[in-house]
């Protein structure tokens, strides 16, 4: 087995210690750990893939994607935690929201940004679960480094290259986080391309939980499509208030989103059939180049979605996507299972090369 496609690595992404997430307000082990990289970059060393150092890319990347403010307050929000003195008292030792900045509290106003530091955090936090510690915004930052990296290389003629990166991007909206995701390295991933292709960039999304930051992101644009397969939320899954098909678009955007909602449960079969549905979607709206937010916790041994995709079914997924022929940029979502995960975003790649000439 040998894996060409090249994958971008950055050691600063395991920098990252969410410790655990505040789930129904009982604190639990986190999932999202450095360990889930360190498990695929083995796989993939293993199929002699090249690794590649990502290389440093301008904070303008950055700001085309998301706001100034919220940028600038995940970058100094742990100093100016450790600085007010919470770890201490009462004895936090990651920034976590308690109060949050609901729409209808101001009744669509906007509301104040506020001077306390333990009531910041939700002003841009959309949950509990996602925590910020001493080297949450280092990997965020690498994350986006890394996919920027693999884009150059994509740009400079590799058919496709994989941003092997922690934590995950998807869930991040454009002024807030959430879903164990703080920046949208995905979204700032599909910017950069759109800047070299002549037509629409596609972001498809096989991540078990709907992107919903993505696709806020671009709802209202036509140049970037996004697609996303993901079990309902409906069905009690994050992110539970949006994620659902009749999400199509607004204004100028209309037609350019396409959401697949699977029921808890669904198997290979099903699951291939929506994959393929993204894909022959994004065909038919003439994109020009691919993004590929590849979560695989739609694995069947995931402890955090009730997809049950097996391991062959991941290949078929890549193959799918491979068949586009386009330039493809792949960059790591979710995907919990250690035993498993490495194995699974392999074989995504495998697919995609095999079909990709
Ligand atoms: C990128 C990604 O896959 N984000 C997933 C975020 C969804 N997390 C929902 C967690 C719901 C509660 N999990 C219970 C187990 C606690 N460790
Ligand atoms: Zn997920």
């Amino acid at each position: 087995m040998r894996l060409a496609m090249p994958f971008v690595w950055d050691e600063r992404c395991r920098a990252h210690e969410p410790r655990s997430e505040v789930w129904v307000g009982v604190s639990t082990p986190a999932v999202e750990t450095a360990a889930r990289i360190d498990a695929i970059r083995s796989a993939l060393v293993e199929a002699n893939a090249t690794e590649i150092p990502a290389a440093p890319h301008d904070d303008g990347h950055l700001s085309a994607v998301h706001d100034r403010e919220f940028l600038s307050y995940l970058q100094t929000a742990w100093d100016e935690w450790v600085v007010a003195g919470l770890p201490e008292d009462p004895g936090q030792d990651r920034v976590v929201p308690y109060v949050f900045a609901h729409a209808a509290l101001t009744s669509g106003r906007r509301p104040a940004v506020p001077t306390a530091v333990w009531a910041r955090p939700g002003y841009f936090a959309y949950d509990t679960m996602t925590l910020v510690g001493p080297g949450t915004w280092e990997a965020a930052r690498a994350a986006v480094d890394a996919a920027l990296t693999a884009v150059d290389l994509v740009v400079a003629g590799a058919p496709c290259a994989y941003a092997c990166c922690r934590p995950p991007g998807h869930h991040a909206c454009r002024a807030c986080f959430g879903g164990s995701c703080y920046l949208n390295t995905a979204a700032v991933a599909a910017v950069a391309l759109l800047e070299q292709v002549a037509g629409p960039v596609a972001i498809l999304d096989i991540d078990a939980h709907h992107g919903n930051g993505t696709q806020e992101l671009f709802f209202d644009r036509p140049d970037v499509l996004v697609g996303s397969v993901h079990v309902d939320p409906g069905a009690g899954w994050f992110p539970h208030f949006l994620g659902f098909a009749d999400e199509t678009g607004i204004g100028d955007g209309v037609g350019a989103n396409r959401n697949v909602v699977l029921p808890p449960g669904t198997r290979d079969e099903e699951w291939l059939h929506a994959v393929g549905e993204l894909a022959e979607w994004a065909r038919l709206n003439g994109a020009r180049a691919l993004v590929v937010s590849l979560g695989v916790d739609a694995g069947a041994s995931d402890p955090e979605s009730p997809l049950q995709v097996e391991e062959r079914g991941f290949h078929r997924a890549g193959a799918l996507l491979g068949q586009l022929q386009l330039p493809t940029v792949l960059v790591q979502e979710g995907g919990y299972d250690l035993a498993t995960i490495g194995r699974l975003v392999r074989e995504v790649l495998l697919g995609v090369e095999e079909e990709l000439a």
